[in-house]
């Protein structure tokens, strides 16, 4: 079985969870997504000002980002398509590494060039804020930065590499987290300097039971 760490309180990671054939065909089953769901430019609410990563998503809800804010929906801002279906290995990943009864909803991709980062933040847009955000990495190593659920808290940082998960659940489902660069030319898993990361989100509540 893979190690598993708690790098905050709730906050696990599986270091190398996916071998190299995994992380292979993972990578196909996004290379699928993207065809039909090409990346796009997200940009910051109100300035417009472009962030770094580009983005796309598959599942029945897709999180996009523009002058007018931050939401999710179900359709993909250019192509005005609804976003593909999450590929069933990563519903796997889900169920065996969250344990949570409901599906994910949305499936976040960010594409990390050479030079791109992700400014700390929380992720909370969902309504659900029960379910945990699985994430994955496939490509060049991250600096990962995580600190608490205040801006103010300390913040520590470790090196997700290709095949890496991450899970923030519980008391670190609203912990501030961040990617403060990448380093390129770190995994030879894309053929390229880069990055894929994948959030698996739940949207919506999910039914009580
Ligand atoms: O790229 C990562 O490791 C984190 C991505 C992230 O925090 C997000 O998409 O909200
Ligand atoms: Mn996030």
């Amino acid at each position: 079985m893979p190690q598993r760490l708690e790098i905050a309180p709730d906050c696990l990671w599986w270091p190398g969870y996916l071998d190299r054939p995994a992380q292979e065909a993972l990578l196909a089953d996004v290379r699928a997504v993207l065809e039909a769901a090409p990346l796009f430019a997200p940009a910051m609410p109100r300035s417009g000002k472009p962030l770094s990563v580009k983005m796309s998503n598959c599942g029945p809800l897709g999180w996009v980002a523009d002058v007018s804010g931050y939401r999710y929906q179900a359709f993909h801002p250019d192509t005005r398509q609804p976003w593909p279906a999450i590929p069933a290995r990563l519903l796997a990943l889900w169920d065996a590494l969250t344990g949570f009864p409901a599906p994910p909803e949305a499936c976040l991709i960010n594409w990390y060039g050479p030079e791109a980062r992700m400014g700390l933040h929380q992720d909370r847009d969902e309504q659900d804020l029960t379910a945990p955000v699985l994430s994955l990495s496939l490509g060049d190593t991250a600096l990962f930065r995580i600190g608490g659920e205040n801006r103010s808290e300390s913040t520590h940082s470790v090196r997700l590499a290709s095949g890496d998960a991450v899970l923030l659940s519980g008391r670190s489902r609203l912990a501030f987290h961040g990617v403060d660069r990448i380093l390129p030319g770190s995994s030879t898993l894309l053929g390229a300097a880069g990055r894929i990361n994948l959030t698996l989100r739940r949207v919506t509540p999910s039914a009580t039971v």
